[in-house]
């Protein structure tokens, strides 16, 4: 009778505990470390968040990972800074001293009645937190309250990425994108641990920011979109919406202005930007390349160094992306004169030049960055020069290219890419000749000449976008397409329950 009320006994102990493996959750980016327990913690309403930090910020990380976990748990989720003792039930968040876990890194510690958070930055537990949340189950991610049991796997998960740039780029101009867009898709950022928001804010369609001392930028080049739409703008306030939203989730915004290409709708505005001095008309087509601003005009650079000069203090970073791309109408001693004049421009406001590889043809500075997209010759030129190097390869990093000859949206100029095309590439042995420790990191942009809706945002980006993110996040040794493809598929689910509009890709099992 003994052994059968043994088991009898674990039998019922167990159905209460139940067993979860944590080195088969979803996770994306994939972990450096999991070392799973096995066992399981149960986020209940006593569950709270003990922030052992006198930082604010610190404090508003947990604040936005609580605020996330009342709307489908409908607990409260207290949070308390500075409470001092661990107590059961609760989520702890330390800064302390970590050797191995570098900048950004977080170590997570999960056992039976409490979860533990460290790193040596603010910023690392922010991105403790994301996996953190990819650890509950996914309907978490419901916007209302669930009847679920909030199990999570026991164990322990040790992190820190791979490059310091981990971007995505979203274009503004072709389609305009108000500031409720534009935070959801910093939100989708932030899930996956990307920290460069590249805003593509101006092009020969449309100019999005605001400029005070050129006002019409915006009242005429602002006025309309591909396709002849209403277009629209960001005033100067709404830009620092969007900067504050992105700081507080650690991701720097990189505005771009493109020039000297990529300039009608300035060009339309101003007439004394054109080397004739007569404006030209409004653009709502999608060709590109056919437009220039007047290199060898003093009136120019003073348009630069104000666009440069009033949104340096709108931004939380320290760069200006310049464009600099596809300046077919630029004669070639032009175009290098106006890209060095306007790196004097950028550096005299105490920012690096970004530009897209056609930059590296000009006299870089050491700290510009050359943003590879379609010219490894000119990633090698820019490496002579000592700058770094960002990767976007159209091929594999862009989130407009159409997935196959039957996706509606997009385009393919530089071929279909597929999920797994996305993700089978590796940033630093993709050009011959461009040594490692020359590559800062990758970068996703998303082109809108076709893309008009949030709905259009969200089948591009999903799901490429996670696995761009793994890129930059995991070494390769890490990743591999034959195990991530069932981890995607797995994380389908989490991309269900928040409701967002992804491609099923018939490359990836979901279930
Ligand atoms: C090339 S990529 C461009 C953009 C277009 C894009 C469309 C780059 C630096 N320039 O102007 O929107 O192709 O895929």
């Amino acid at each position: 009778a003994f052994p059968l009320l043994a088991i009898l006994l674990i039998g019922i102990s167990c159905k209460d505990v139940p067993k979860i493996d944590i080195s088969n959750a979803d996770l994306i980016p994939v972990p450096k470390e999991i070392i799973p327990a096995f066992g399981s913690f149960e986020v209940s309403q006593s569950f709270r968040i003990l922030v052992n930090d006198e930082r604010d910020e610190v404090l508003r990380s947990a604040e936005i990972f609580a605020d996330f976990l009342r709307k489908s748990s409908g607990f409260d989720v207290p949070v308390y800074q500075n409470a001092g003792q661990l107590n059961k039930e609760s989520l702890v968040l330390s800064v302390g001293d970590f050797p191995e876990l570098g900048e950004e890194g977080y170590e997570l510690f999960v056992d039976d009645d409490h979860i533990r958070l460290n790193a040596n930055n603010p910023v690392g537990l922010f991105w403790g937190l994301q996996t953190l949340r990819q650890l509950f189950p996914v309907q978490i991610e419901k916007n209302e309250v669930q009847s679920e049991r909030w199990l999570i796997g026991t164990g322990v998960i040790r992190d820190y990425p791979r490059y310091e740039h981990r971007g995505a780029m979203l274009d503004v101009s072709r389609h305009f994108f108000g500031v409720e867009d534009v935070k959801r898709f910093i939100d989708f950022m932030a899930a996956y641990k990307m920290n460069r928001f590249h805003m593509h804010l101006s092009d020969d369609q449309g100019w999005r920011i605001e400029i005070k001392s050129w006002p019409k930028l915006t009242e005429i080049g602002g006025s309309t979109q591909v396709g002849g739409g209403e277009g629209g703008y960001y005033t100067q306030e709404d830009f620092s919406e969007i900067v504050k939203y992105a700081d507080e989730r650690y991701i720097i915004v990189i505005p771009e202005i493109d020039m000297p290409g990529h300039t009608n709708a300035a060009l339309a505005s101003y007439a004394e930007l054109n080397e004739d001095g007569v404006a030209r008309e409004l653009y709502t087509g999608m060709e590109v390349g056919f437009s220039t601003l007047a290199a060898r005009k003093e009136i120019t650079y003073q348009f630069v160094d104000d666009v440069v000069r009033e949104i340096s203090e709108l931004i939380n970073g320290p760069f200006f992306h310049i464009g600099g791309d596809e300046s077919h109408v630029t004669p070639k001693d032009d175009y290098v004169y106006f890209i060095n004049r306007a790196q004097d421009i950028i550096n005299s406001y105490g920012l690096k030049m970004i530009g897209w590889d056609e930059i590296a043809t000009a006299d870089l500075l050491p700290t510009s960055i050359v943003q590879l997209w379609a010219s490894p010759e000119n990633a090698r030129l820019a490496i002579e020069q000592n700058a770094r190097i960002i990767m976007s390869p159209a091929k594999h990093a862009y989130l407009d290219m159409k997935y196959d000859s039957t996706t509606v949206l997009g385009l393919n100029w530089a071929g279909y890419t597929e999920v797994d095309e996305a993700y089978n590439w590796d940033p630093t042995t993709f050009i011959d000749g461009v040594p490692e420790e020359f590559i800062i990191g990758v970068e996703s942009p998303l082109w809108t000449e076709t893309i008009e809706t949030m709905a259009d945002i969200e089948y591009m980006v999903f799901p490429r976008l996670p696995g761009i993110a793994e890129i930059a996040w995991a070494d390769m040794d890490q990743r591999n397409w034959d195990e991530y493809k069932f981890r995607l598929a797995r994380h389908g689910y989490r991309l269900e329950a928040k409701g967002i509009n992804f491609y099923r890709s018939p490359k990836v099992p979901w279930n």
